[in-house]
């Protein structure tokens, strides 16, 4: 029997379709024949989450009785995408449940569309995130999410006349079924009010009191992360915020009325929405609340959950580290000094020592905009507690800068917590962490050497790069299923959990019918997203013709911008040489804009409006088309990156800190055009610069312009006409029925002049024509199908080096210090 539990993987068939049945008579009172799609999701949900249970309930049994140390992952934002295809492939059932379901007149492919993305993230860091979570859980390290349940996550994005218009992400409207909400594990949050300060009579040790405050419950909600084919499910812990009304008025203010509808809006509008800005410090109160809300809540619990087992809490190292990701939850330092001292009693330095060994962070950025912070004005009005720590950290740091570096105040300007009225939250992380990690080789380079120089001078130790991963999970064996069965066919399934093993593709390379298949299961996921784009778009697009993609948040250094202006200038040189030669092309955009940002917002009108032209100048054969693809999220990115033979990651060298999605196009056999920049570094090294398409400035000229006042965009708008034209065109009324505003801050950020900033400052004229040779060069290598199905599928056999897995063994390895733990199976699948 215990074997039979330690080592079946039996799928229970028949159980499987009874629990959907009783499921949907259950809930909605009908039977399979009469239940609409989305009772369906939600009967097949509830039938896959009692699986988990088991598994779930046997997980964190095992990790008590191991006393595993466990890793909280604290992070404003887990994108996590849909759960239930996920779920299936990591339970590895996801072909039986397909097949059962069909038994059932009911397409697995149809009730996942029914599922809301969970879109708890902007772009990079939150499916970085998502990532993590799933590589921990596969690698079987005890860890949990520590983030907030948005009731709105990041907006829908409706494409009206071509511009973007935000609305609300109601994702939780039909109800979650994967969630359970832990009303038991509750925590109060306490903001604002002031801190008196009184002795203790008996111990005689300093207390501080605050009082006048205002304070919501936090409420847990668990989310299973299951990982691939271990049993093991880990805990993705979202924070829903609720108003307390019962013990606290009745304590304090009885019948105070507005006290009430103060704390009800409080916890409504806590957790209301994501800031949908991405790579920008939004600077607002709210976020902040945010911010010390869901940290707060977190390491309360995990500090309970600790002290259940050990009497010791000046060891909570040992059995607990804190990954801080970004400087979003920063404010876990100060909290957790608070929580040791003001709580547990323990003296500063003991605090100390348990805190700056716990707290890692991990910088995902090195764009100015994006530095948190915080008017000490506003912090120390919301967190007096909180920021009398900071103080006193900061005191004792800049003591410290002192000594190390006697009369030199500059040393102090830079690395000092509080300056200049603000406080700078990334400087708290690096002073506090005992590790600090940038995401990429140059990235973290780029730290050390210029960003944050002075702190790798002085503390160098800390500084480590963990070069960033995707999941071959989601990104292959879910998203591209077609190229997922070929690879498992070819060189087996080991590849799921080990994806260095995909480097067995390379010796088939050379032959020439593994590449014809290779190249025939791209073109059925052409097909596949040309169906997509008819259905949702409207137009019509050629499978045969060169998918070229660009799916990413829109941002000025992203460059999308370089893109489109490329592509009038391509649709400049068809119409004036019709007789020219001119591999057909699909150029494919998808991209958020922050909803403030109004020159991202100006990009997408543009790239729709040069669809519109294009799209429909019949002149042109159909040799362009270019295809917006509305509300970019993680269930239509599976479906993009399959589709892909161009991955377009052409940022201004230095500012992409790592990129993912890079990663995501080239496991699927998709070559970078691209800069050197974050990542695509080091997927050149892994693929070869013949297998890719590199251009423009590298990062270090990008570096050497900017400490130089940048370079002059005029030269070249005057001396090179094409690109003039292309410009102008921005002016002309050419892509705006005769408007002459409507692009003018695009033309404006180009060339001048009116803008407080530099003018051109992602340097986009400057790499104008070297991005033009390398989309040339494209165009030859494709037309070479022979060589191209080289290339492509050598990009997938290369891909190894970027796999979650391996980026989550070394975190483990250099910064968490965690071990296996293994779970036995809780109970057979459906039985
Ligand atoms: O590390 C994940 C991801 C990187 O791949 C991107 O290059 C980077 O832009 C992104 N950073 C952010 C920063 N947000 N803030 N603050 O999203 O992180």
């Amino acid at each position: 029997k215990e074997n039979k539990r330690m080592f079946s993987k039996r799928f229970e068939k028949a159980a499987f379709k009874t629990a959907v049945k009783e499921n949907v008579k259950t809930l909605y009172r009908k039977t399979i024949d009469e239940a609409t799609p989305q009772q369906l999701f939600q009967a097949v949900s509830y039938a896959v989450k009692d699986v988990i249970i088991d598994d779930w309930i046997e997980t964190q049994k095992r990790y008590d009785e191991t006393d595993a140390k466990t890793v909280y992952y604290m992070s404003m934002e887990f994108l996590m995408g849909r759960a239930l295809g996920n779920n299936l492939i990591n339970m590895t059932a996801y072909k039986d449940v397909k097949e059962a379901l069909e038994e059932m007149n009911i397409d697995l492919n149809v009730i996942e569309d029914e599922e809301p993305d969970a879109a708890l993230g902007n772009g990079g860091l939150g499916r970085l995130a998502a990532c993590f979570l799933d590589s921990l859980a596969t690698l079987n390290y005890p860890a949990y999410g520590c983030g907030i349940r948005y009731r709105y996550g990041m907006f829908k994005q409706k494409i009206e006349n071509g511009y973007q218009v935000e609305v609300p992400d109601n994702w939780l409207k039909e109800g979650n079924p994967f969630e359970i909400r832990r009303e038991e594990y509750a925590k109060e949050v306490r903001f604002g009010g002031n801190i008196r300060f009184e002795k203790d009579p008996v111990t005689g040790k300093d207390k501080f009191i605050q009082e006048n405050y205002e304070s919501v419950m936090a409420v847990p909600y668990d989310m299973p992360v299951v990982g691939y084919g271990n049993h093991v499910v880990n805990t993705l812990r979202v924070w829903d915020a609720k108003p307390i009304t019962d013990f606290k008025l009745d304590e304090f203010d009885r019948g105070n009325y507005h006290k009430a509808v103060e704390q009800e809006n409080l916890a409504k509008l806590i957790v209301d929405v994501l800031y949908p800005n991405d790579n920008h410090y939004s600077g607002k109160e709210l976020r902040l609340k945010q911010q010390y809300f869901f940290i707060s809540a977190s390491l309360q619990a995990l500090i309970a959950k600790y002290k259940k087992k050990h009497g010791d809490i000046r060891k909570l190292y040992e059995k607990v580290v804190i990954q801080m990701n970004d400087t979003h939850p920063t404010v876990a330092v100060p909290e957790l000094m608070r929580l040791l001292i003001d709580v547990e009693g323990l003296s500063w330095d003991e605090a100390w020592e348990v805190t700056s060994k716990t707290c890692a962070y991990t910088n995902h950025t090195i764009m100015a905009e994006a530095l948190e912070k915080w008017p000490i004005d506003l912090f120390s009005k919301l967190l007096p507690r909180i920021y009398q720590i900071v103080q006193e950290i900061d005191r004792r740091f800049v003591i410290q800068v002192r000594e190390t570096y006697p009369g030199n105040e500059e040393k102090v300007r830079k690395m000092a917590i509080l300056m200049d009225g603000q406080v700078r939250m990334a400087n708290m992380a690096i002073i506090a962490g005992f590790s600090v990690n940038g995401v990429a080789k140059l990235h973290t380079e780029i730290l050390e050497k210029q960003e944050l120089k002075d702190f790798y001078q002085m503390m160098p130790e800390k500084f480590n790069n963990k070069t960033n991963g995707i999941t071959q999970r989601r990104f292959l064996a879910h998203g591209n299923p077609l190229l997922a069965d070929w690879i498992t066919s070819k060189i087996g399934d080991g590849w799921i959990t080990d994806l260095s093993q995909i480097s067995k593709l390379k010796p088939l390379v050379e032959d020439e019918e593994a590449r014809r298949e290779f190249m025939e299961i791209k073109y059925q996921n052409k097909v596949r997203l040309a169906k997509y784009i008819k259905e949702h778009n409207g137009i019509d697009v050629d499978p045969r013709s060169i998918f070229d993609i660009q799916v990413k948040r829109l941002h000025e250094y992203k460059r999308q911008l370089l893109n489109i202006l490329h592509i009038m200038y391509l649709y400049n040189q068809i119409k004036e040489h019709p007789e020219m030669s001119f591999y057909p092309r699909t150029f494919i955009f998808g991209a958020k804009a922050a909803a403030g940002y109004l020159r991202a917002k100006e990009t997408i009108k543009l790239i729709n409006s040069v669809a519109d032209v294009v799209n429909n100048d019949r002149s042109i054969n159909g040799k362009l088309k270019v295809v917006f693809i509305e509300d970019y999220r993680v269930s239509n990115a599976e479906i993009l990156f399959a589709a892909a033979d161009v991955s377009e990651q052409i940022s201004t060298a230095s500012k992409e800190a790592s990129g993912t999605g890079n990663m995501k196009f080239m496991l699927n056999g998709a070559p970078t055009l691209g800069t050197m920049d974050g990542a695509n570094v080091e997927i050149v090294q892994e693929v070869g610069e013949e297998n890719a398409f590199i251009f423009g400035l590298s990062s270090q000229e990008v570096i050497n312009y900017e400490n130089n006042g940048g370079y002059n965009p005029v030269d070249i708008y005057f001396n090179d006409w094409e690109i003039k034209r292309v410009v102008d065109q921005l002016m002309d009324g050419t892509y705006s029925n005769g408007d002459h505003n409507m692009y003018i801050n695009l033309y404006n950020s180009l060339l001048n002049t009116q803008c407080t900033d530099r003018a051109d400052t992602y340097f986009i004229l400057k790499d104008f024509r070297s991005y033009a040779d390398a989309q040339k060069r494209v165009e030859e290598a494709y037309r070479d199908q022979q060589k191209w199905s080289k290339m492509a599928m050598l990009n997938t056999a290369c891909s190894g080096k970027f796999t979650s897995d391996r980026t989550i063994e070394e975190y483990v390895r250099d910064i968490w210090h965690l071990e296996k733990v293994e779970v036995p199976s809780g109970q057979d699948l459906f039985d």
